[in-house]
């Protein structure tokens, strides 16, 4: 299914917003993460051993920043092409990180859902179902591809 120019641009100005405040916004993301399965933080290699607080984790802040960028690239080749293409060798790489890391399906529910709340706080006022829909979709064609490959390798 593909997306409309509409709905490409909700996800990319939702995304423009966000990114001006990332430290912010990835720590939310992560802490949401954590509330709905605390036993994530074990998953973790950077954050496992550390009780450190994780606002200024730099990987943190990057792989949180990876998670909304591709997502948002998602949505860019839901509307060029009505489906997602991940480029092989980065489909290869996250299908393995997540398998050795014991990622199972419904963890991508609970990213999903973090993510949706991350973006419904994040942009404030601009929110709307649609926004949120259209957010969800691109996720969803993006986690498949991911739950694909961590099959096939498994
Ligand atoms: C690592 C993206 C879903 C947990 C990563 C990395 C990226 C990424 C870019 C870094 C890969 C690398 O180190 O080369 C995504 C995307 C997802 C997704 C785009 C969904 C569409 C999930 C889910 C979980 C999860 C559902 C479960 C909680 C992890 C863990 C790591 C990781 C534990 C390894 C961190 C480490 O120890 O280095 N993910 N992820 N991810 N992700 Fe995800
Ligand atoms: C890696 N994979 C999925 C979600 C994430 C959120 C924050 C940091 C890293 C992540």
């Amino acid at each position: 299914m593909g997306f409309t120019e509409k709905e490409e641009a909700l996800v990319k100005e939702s995304w423009e917003v966000l990114k001006q405040n990332i430290p912010q916004h990835s720590l939310h993301f992560f802490t949401l993460i954590l509330e709905i399965v605390p036993a994530a933080k074990s998953m973790f290699s950077y954050l496992k051993d550390s009780d450190e607080i994780l606002q200024n984790n730099p990987k943190l802040k990057a792989h949180a920043v990876k998670v909304f960028n591709m997502t948002c690239e998602s949505a860019v080749q839901l509307r060029e092409k009505g489906e997602v293409v991940v480029a092989e060798n980065t489909l290869k790489n996250l299908g393995s990180v997540h398998l050795k890391s014991g990622i199972i399906d419904p963890h991508f529910e609970v990213v999903k859902e973090a993510l949706l709340r991350t973006i419904k706080e994040g942009v404030g006022e601009k929110w709307s179902e649609e926004m949120g829909c259209a957010w969800g979709r691109a996720y969803d064609q993006l986690a498949a591809a991911i739950k694909a490959e961590m099959k096939e390798e498994a």
